[in-house]
């Protein structure tokens, strides 16, 4: 960015914490000031909320920057802090997964089974000769399995790697490769969209290419016909005949707990490298205040894949490290109809709902008609992540899924970031539709220019964050440098995280987006996000993808691709109609200067399984290109369906 974001959107609408939640809130302002006053000794005070075997001598070592270490000499072990220390409480029937099928099959584990799985899944593990520092890959559809084979890692201090059920057997070798995984957990299939989907084969494929594989756990799931090699074992051959007994043992702060690798929307996946007590602090600590979690009445539900940092984060270690009870869910959101998530919060009386715009989009755009046949009432918060959340898109959330009076909090982090940084505090902020809002406590985030100059309230610039926090990833797996020169180059001493952001004049932060994604038209950097916000805002769009493609004479122009709500009629005039009527919205919302120069309806936009937009693929579009990686793509047809409109001028 040459120079800092124009800062286009005006939003005045502001939301106060409902009187009740304010009262009995988790977390009330204090915790700022207490962070402001002493930083590590406010993380200090949240690595109390765990159980260690040997208490730490040092907070933080910052000695050797950007290498952190957290808690040094402290010991803990991250499996037992999830399960065993709540069954010891007294607390081993509290239900720890309410889980559900797509098919409609479902489980019921307290967390005293759950130790037990995971304890049989360790005890398994260890015969098969995984022992301490080794990596275990997992790659499993949304079955309890996959939340056991992750504690059973990581109460064996093995390090996991979770890829995302549905990767290629291509994204899948080179992932293990890169770790050297010695085992992959995988099932011989999942169910998507009503159907069983296999996986076995895309193992099969890739561990022929792995010889770093020595054994191969299958889940039974689906009860498909799969091929076998001597490498593999069934799980309930395996796992479900070892002993439940199992004593956790104590790793080091600093153990390394899991490799991620980031969704590679551009070059070769980075295997984000997460460490034992810093992590399991920070996250355990925002599920606690982000959420307000009250573990004896509340259920919690966070629609997320595991394969994805949120799953990790806010489906295994920080609800489980709280003791929350909470659903999880297989499959997807229409099967076997468009309700099923209401049906699903209906059933369960979930109280807190944690998920991605992109669903709420989605959402939008097959209507409110379909929330409303559900009772939601015992809903009393909402969560968002994953993306900028437009006004429009929070502010119908909000409406249609909280009554009009559940908070939302929309929360940024990253991979990298491990948890949550920025968002609302549902017990204090009054929140902003489409503002993630201030750092959390503990954590310093800053808004800077192309010289890192802190940009002034009303400005837009780079989202950098300035001191060291506990939930940072430590390296990419085997290449320090790299870690280096991503992170920590762009700008001395601080992280950068690749996004853009600006400070509204009371000094709140909104997120703009992927800075790659900022486009530059006639000398101004404009945010992707903020004209989608602005087609969003108009009542016929449910969802917008913009991108900058070339352009002769404002050397980038605006090309919007755009997908209208269900009920709009987009055929021959009526459709060119609209599209004018879109691009004169935009025009009146932001300024001429954001008009775009071409809008495309379209029925869908490319996502990543995280529901992301891949806006380099439209880029290729717009800008007429043969496509580039379509491997991370949710659903690669929609590009075939999105090209060809846009060659037949539509
Ligand atoms: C948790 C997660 C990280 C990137 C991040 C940013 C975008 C995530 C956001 C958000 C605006 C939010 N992002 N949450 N942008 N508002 N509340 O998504 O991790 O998959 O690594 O993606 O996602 O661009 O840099 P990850």
């Amino acid at each position: 960015m040459s120079e800092t974001l124009a800062n286009l959107l005006q939003e005045t609408r502001q939301f106060p914490p409902p009187a009740d939640l304010a009262a009995a809130a988790n977390v009330t302002a204090a915790a700022y000031d207490e962070a402001a006053a002493d930083r590590l000794a406010f993380w200090a005070r949240q690595a109390g909320r765990l159980d260690w075997s040997k208490e730490w001598h040092q907070i933080l070592d910052w000695s050797n920057p950007p290498f952190a270490k957290w808690f040094v000499g402290g010991q803990l072990n991250v499996a037992y802090n999830c399960l065993d220390r709540h069954v010891l409480a007294g607390n081993g029937d509290r239900v720890a997964i309410e889980w559900e099928g797509e098919p409609g099959d479902n489980r019921t584990i307290t967390y005293a089974d759950l130790l037990a799985m995971t304890s049989q899944a360790a005890n398994a593990l260890t015969d098969l000769g995984v022992v301490a520092g080794d990596r275990v890959a997992i790659y499993l559809p949304m079955i309890p399995e996959a939340a056991v084979a992750m504690l059973a890692c990581a109460r064996i201090g093995a390090t996991h790697s979770v890829v995302f059920g549905g990767f290629s057997a291509d994204s899948l070798s080179n992932r293990i490769e890169d770790a050297s995984a010695k085992v992959v957990i995988t099932a011989d299939g999942g169910y998507r969209r009503g159907k069983p989907s296999a996986l076995k084969p895309t193992v099969d494929e890739a561990v022929s290419r792995c010889p770093s594989i020595e054994h191969v756990l299958v889940v039974r799931r689906t009860g498909q016909e799969v091929d076998w090699t001597d490498k593999d074992l069934w799980w309930h051959e395996t796992v479900e005949t070892a002993s439940a007994e199992h004593t956790a043992e104590a790793f080091d702060a600093e153990h390394p707990l899991f490799i991620l690798y980031t969704s590679g929307t551009t070059a070769k996946p980075k295997g984000i490298l997460h460490t034992s007590g810093g992590y399991l602090t920070q996250v355990a600590y925002t599920h606690h205040a982000v959420f307000d979690l009250k573990p004896e009445t509340d259920v919690y539900w966070c629609s997320a894949d595991i394969g994805w940092v949120t799953g990790h984060s806010y489906i295994v270690y920080g609800p489980l490290a709280n003791g929350a009870t909470q659903l999880m869910y297989e499959g997807t959101p229409d099967t076997p109809h468009r309700g099923r998530f209401w049906e699903l919060i209906q059933k369960h009386k979930v109280s807190i709902l944690y998920t991605a715009p992109t669903l709420i989009r989605t959402m939008m755009k097959w209507g409110a008609d379909i929330p409303e046949q559900y009772d939601l009432s015992s809903l009393r918060l909402l969560g968002s992540v994953g993306e900028p959340i437009n006004p429009e898109a929070w502010m119908w959330y909000r409406e249609n899924i909280g009554r009009g009076e559940c908070p939302v909090v929309d929360t940024w982090w990253q991979t990298e970031t491990g948890a949550m940084m920025i968002s609302p505090l549902p017990g204090v902020t009054a929140a902003k539709p489409g503002s993630a809002m201030r750092p959390l406590p503990g954590i310093s985030a800053d808004v800077v220019d192309d010289q890192a100059e802190s940009v002034p309230n009303g400005g837009g610039g780079f989202l950098v964050l300035r001191e060291p926090w506990p939930s940072m990833l430590r390296t990419i797996w085997g290449d320090d440098e790299r870690f280096v020169d991503t992170y920590w180059s762009r700008f001395e001493g601080l992280y950068f995280a690749g996004d853009g952001a600006k400070k509204d004049d009371d000094g709140d932060l909104w997120l703009l987006g992927r800075v790659d994604d900022v486009m530059l038209v006639s000398g101004h950097n404009i945010s992707t996000t903020e004209v989608e916000s602005a087609l969003v805002s108009h009542p016929s769009v449910a969802e917008a993808a913009v991108v900058g493609a070339t352009d002769p004479t404002t050397g980038q122009a605006i090309v919007a691709f755009t997908i209208p709500r269900g009920h709009v009629d987009t055929s021959g005039e009526a459709g060119e109609a609209l599209i004018a009527e879109l691009r004169e919205h935009v025009s009146k919302t932001l300024g001429p200067i954001a008009k775009p120069r071409q809008i495309m309806l379209v029925a869908e936009l490319p996502k990543t399984r995280s529901g992301k937009i891949m806006r380099r693929l439209l880029r290729d579009v717009a800008e007429n290109r043969s496509l580039g990686d379509v491997t991370t793509l949710q659903d690669s047809s929609v590009m075939e369906l999105i090209s060809a409109g846009m060659n037949s001028g539509k």
